[in-house]
């Protein structure tokens, strides 16, 4: 009877902690910068290692909440210039910018005035430096200058939502 008590009460302590552990996950933050600068390669095996992957704002709600993480870093005002990495380039096609975790093609785009430039610049970063024009808004930059990674949890449903 004892070992019957003992076994419940495992039971029971083993399913709070699987909740437990539901609910830390559930409730752990979608976005996460990284606390150095790299080029946009080691941006995205970063959020690799994280779990996580290059943010894609593919809706202005997405790219409000990108720019609402990038400011909340608070190293904008001091740097003057400040980019974070996003999730897309146009390497296997010239001016055709792709969401590389998702291969789909950006639709929502939030250039500064001017932008894409091109030439050598294929990396997607969300960029402040007010003196350029770029006020929390989208530029193609050579992929090996360094930014911060902003790596975003996968979230499943706007996986399938995709398809
Ligand atoms: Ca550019």
């Amino acid at each position: 009877m004892i070992g019957n008590i003992s076994n419940f009460l495992k039971l029971t302590l083993l399913l709070l902690a699987v909740f437990q552990l539901h609910y830390i996950f559930a409730q752990s933050p979608k976005y996460h910068i990284a606390p150095y600068q790299s080029n946009w390669f080691e941006a995205s095996e970063y959020c690799h290692r994280m779990g996580m992957r290059l943010a894609i704002a593919d809706s202005e709600e997405k790219h409000n909440d990108v720019v609402r993480e990038a400011k909340a870093a608070d190293l904008h005002e001091a740097a003057g210039s400040f980019g974070v990495w996003l999730g897309a380039t146009d390497l296997a096609r010239t001016k055709v910018f792709i969401w590389h975790n998702t291969g789909i093609r950006l639709r929502y785009t939030h250039w500064a005035a001017g932008e894409p430039t091109g030439g050598n610049e294929h990396c997607l970063e969300l960029h402040y430096w007010i003196a350029q024009g770029f006020n929390w808004t989208w530029n193609d930059a050579p992929c090996h200058d360094m930014r911060y990674a902003m790596c975003e949890n996968v979230d499943k449903v706007s996986c399938i939502e995709a398809f």
